[in-house]
């Protein structure tokens, strides 16, 4: 069959059929995708208010793609206090934030036992407050500083307070991409035995993909299938999130700069791919605003949240510092003809508006 057949006809793509994908213009992509966008969520946008907190940048490993190590050319080393994480948790909580999204370099002064008292103290100060934190390549580092199994580390980062695990640390997974951008990091077989185990204990996880540097077509679509095989068996994932590679301040030299179309069609694709996946965010913090707002029309139905302080994109040259307010959120999507939602971690509805400001429930 060929692949406009197949699109037609909704069944399931595979990897030669994901290669074909890219072969297609823009605009047959982005329809085909938002015809799948619009029938799951209709015209609305997600979004959270969250808080990301990075409690230090000193880093064990040497990503060459990583400008927020303290490895890096702009090394500026931190470590927080625990009273120092407590109080921004504090302090977002009191301005509204309902999420804390909490990673971290690998550091052993920063070791499960420093992580599992901060979360606890969280927990128990802010209950209502929905903890997301340590990927899967900290669950790595972890487990193998205290001799611990996965399931040892992931069970204490439930009884701590965790409520859901972020798609940090996926990278790409091919072996030899990854064993030259990451070398030393938790390889792709864990990353995705980790989030499998995650989800055989009823919590649920985010997936990324970073692209845009030297991996190429074959290696996204590989990537797509290697996550769509471990949903099929848990159903685990929330969200699949492309992450647009910066280029500054890092040790990851690429010739090319990803154009924006190759970012949409690339959305686009993980929407017709990832047909388990429910949701597909547009992380505005690596895409930008506008193009994570025009990503909606190409498949993806979130943009991720408000941050307030974000390290890591912005550590190697994206606009992302400071976060985004919410009145810029309402206003993009609904100037942009579509339905700004606010979501919790999990993906309940929690507020619906319907114009800028116009709450509807
Ligand atoms: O794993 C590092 C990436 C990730 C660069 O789960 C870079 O909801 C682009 O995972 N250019 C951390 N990306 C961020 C992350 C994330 C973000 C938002 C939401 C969620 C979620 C997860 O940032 C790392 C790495 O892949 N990263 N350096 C860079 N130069």
């Amino acid at each position: 069959m060929d692949i406009l057949k197949k699109l037609q006809s909704g069944v399931r793509l595979d990897y030669e059929d994901g290669l074909e994908l890219y072969g297609l213009d823009l605009f047959t992509l982005g329809y085909f995708a938002n015809q799948k966008r619009v029938a799951m969520w209709g015209k609305k946008v997600y979004f959270n208010i969250n808080r990301h907190i990075n409690p230090t940048n000193i880093c064990k490993d040497i990503c060459k793609f990583c400008a927020f190590s303290a490895n890096r050319k702009s090394s500026n080393p931190y470590k927080y206090t625990k009273d120092e994480v407590l109080k921004i948790a504090e302090d977002a909580c009191k301005r509204g934030i309902k999420e804390a999204h909490i990673v971290s370099a690998h550091n052993k002064e920063h070791d499960l036992y420093w992580y599992i008292d901060i979360f606890k103290e969280i927990k128990a100060k802010f209950p209502k407050l929905h903890i997301k934190a340590l990927t899967a390549a900290e669950v790595h580092f972890l487990s193998t500083l205290h001799h611990l199994s996965y399931d040892e580390v992931l069970d204490k980062m439930i009884e701590a307070g965790v409520d859901s695990m972020p798609g940090g640390g996926a990278e790409i997974f091919d072996e030899k991409i990854r064993a030259y951008i990451c070398k030393g990091k938790v390889n792709s077989e864990n990353w995705l035995k980790i989030h499998e185990l995650w989800h055989k204990k009823g919590r649920l996880s985010n997936a990324t993909m970073l692209f845009g540097h030297v991996e190429g077509e074959k290696e996204r679509i590989d990537h797509m299938l290697r996550l769509r095989k471990v949903q099929d068996k848990t159903g685990g994932f929330n969200a699949f999130i492309p992450l647009v590679y910066q280029r500054d301040n890092n040790y990851l030299k690429t010739d090319k700069f990803l154009g924006s179309g190759e970012i949409l069609k690339t959305i686009a694709i993980s929407r017709l791919m990832l047909d388990n996946i429910p949701h597909i965010k547009a992380y505005w913090a690596s895409a930008t605003l506008s193009l994570a707002m025009v990503a909606q029309e190409f498949g993806a139905d979130d943009l991720d949240g408000t941050i307030e302080k974000e390290a890591i994109q912005s550590a190697g040259g994206a606009k992302s510092a400071f976060g985004q307010n919410l009145k810029d959120f309402l206003d993009i999507i609904t100037t942009s003809g579509f339905i700004p939602v606010e979501r919790d971690s999990l993906y309940n509805e929690l507020r619906v508006y319907k114009e800028s400001g116009c709450v509807v429930y």
